[in-house]
């Protein structure tokens, strides 16, 4: 993906995201202040405060929806969805403008971030975490803003489940690490690889990663054991886009999840969830991907298939129906 940065808050077109050896590297996110629900932080979990910025095909920030839909969090934060297509000045807000809910009345994503800090330097990425009150991001990396939703606002929230029971935080903690590189980052790495030996290597690593959770997965529901968690939000929102976009538009093409039995029944599982599906949009997903990057799908054609029905029946509840 190459649709530009910020160098010292000046947007500019220049911008490598591989190494001299064709490998892609993701950089790691700036802001990384935490909401609590003490206010300690100096940011305190209360309702009607944050704002959330997303794009529906970005599968980071659709971990953030996921979560929000899952506490019961949607009357506590805000959103505002970014048009499908990533042009040349990073995310908009054209469509579903941002000043039809009156936050920032952005145009772009890019104002959010020098708004925050006038001379910031660095991609301008979604999922933001952004607080109405002392007008500033206060988180940009996905994995956080989840932890925060799930733990810090659980007073807030309307649906009171766990997504990090105490019992399972170091399991769930190590499977989110698990799939981060090979399998979330993966996918991203053989698609973005520009060189053979590059995408080889990531392509092969994903798909050893992707049979080692097949198989823990014929054994249990879910990535953690018996309880839904924070890991697999993250797994799926890798998954679900899999089939449709990684398989063909970033050459992730050893095997579908459809060929996978666990996984696949494991990604029908979650999505017929109306936590889940409530938040899933293939359509603007797949336009997304294939219009945005123009450097991998330089004619900007988007495939008409796979057929694929997420809603067909799964065979998941023979672990028990948690
Ligand atoms: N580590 C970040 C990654 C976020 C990310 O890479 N988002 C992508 C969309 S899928 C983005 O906004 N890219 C814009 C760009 O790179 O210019 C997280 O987990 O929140």
């Amino acid at each position: 993906m190459a649709s530009g940065m910020l160098i010292k808050g000046q947007w500019t077109k220049n911008r490598n995201d591989q190494d001299q050896n064709g490998k892609f590297h993701v950089k790691p996110t700036t802001f990384r202040d935490r909401v609590t629900s003490d206010g300690s932080s100096g940011f305190r979990a209360e309702a009607g405060r944050y704002h959330l910025y997303v794009s529906l095909a970005c599968p980071w920030a659709h971990r953030t929806l996921i979560m929000r839909e899952l506490k019961g969090l949607n009357h506590a934060i805000s959103v505002s969805i970014a048009d499908p297509i990533l042009g040349d000045k990073g995310w908009s807000f054209s469509e579903t403008s941002d000043s039809s809910n009156g936050v920032n009345h952005a145009q772009y994503l890019q104002e959010i971030y020098v708004k925050t800090d006038s001379q910031f330097t660095g991609r301008v990425t979604v999922p933001v975490l952004w607080d109405k009150q002392k007008q500033t991001i206060v988180n940009n990396e996905s994995r956080e803003i989840i932890r925060m939703l799930d733990v810090e606002f659980a007073e807030l929230a309307t649906q009171k489940r766990d997504l990090y029971p105490h019992e399972l935080q170091q399991k769930v903690d190590d499977a989110i690490d698990a799939i981060y590189l090979p399998i979330n980052v993966g996918v991203y790495r053989a698609g973005f690889a520009t060189s053979q030996a590059a995408y080889e290597e990531a392509v092969t690593e994903l798909f050893q990663h992707l049979d080692r959770w097949e198989t823990l997965l014929s054994k249990q529901r879910y990535l953690c054991g018996d309880r839904l968690t924070e890991a697999d939000i993250c797994m799926f929102a890798t998954l679900y886009r899999f089939d449709t976009v990684y398989y063909g538009h970033f050459k992730c093409n050893l095997r579908r999840i459809l060929d996978y039995p666990n996984l696949w029944n494991y990604l029908k599982d979650l999505y017929q969830r109306p936590e889940f599906k409530v938040t899933c949009n293939l359509k603007d997903t797949k336009h997304s991907y294939y219009m945005s990057m123009t450097e991998i799908n330089p004619n900007r054609i988007v495939p008409k298939g796979p057929i694929i029905d997420l809603d067909e029946g799964h065979d998941r509840d023979r672990f028990g129906n948690i």
